[in-house]
């Protein structure tokens, strides 16, 4: 747990959110600023910073699983994820985190 990182007081309880999906090492909720119709972030519980700082296999697998149970549970079917890795690829938390976007057309190359 750091101090000053919201998904760390989002994961802890601390600041109170709906988690449409939860396990023992990970929790996804919706984006606050969504870009789509559906858009959620799963994150781990352990604060780690970002991808180039993820180094347990376990959680590398417990964070993409955790997609496929969200959109599972959500039925959805088409979707994108994305990690932003770093200030420069548009980064805002560090606190690792895959987006799940969907429910409408997404546009590849994205624009
Ligand atoms: P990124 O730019 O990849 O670091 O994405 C951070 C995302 O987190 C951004 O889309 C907005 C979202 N976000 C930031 N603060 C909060 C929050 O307090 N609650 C929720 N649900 N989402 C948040």
């Amino acid at each position: 747990m750091e101090t000053n990182c919201i998904f760390c007081k989002i994961a802890d309880g601390e600041i109170p959110t709906d988690f449409v999906y939860e396990n023992d090492t990970i929790a996804a909720f919706r984006d606050i600023n969504p870009t789509a119709p559906e858009h959620i972030l799963v994150i781990p519980k352990k604060h780690i910073e970002n991808l180039n700082e993820l180094n347990d296999r376990e959680i590398m697998a417990d964070l993409l699983f955790g997609v496929k149970e969200v959109c599972k549970k959500l039925n959805i079917t088409d979707y994108r994820t994305v990690i932003n890795t770093g200030k420069g690829a548009g980064q805002e938390v560090f606190h690792i985190h895959f987006h799940i976007i969907a429910g409408r057309p997404l546009k590849w190359p994205p624009g």
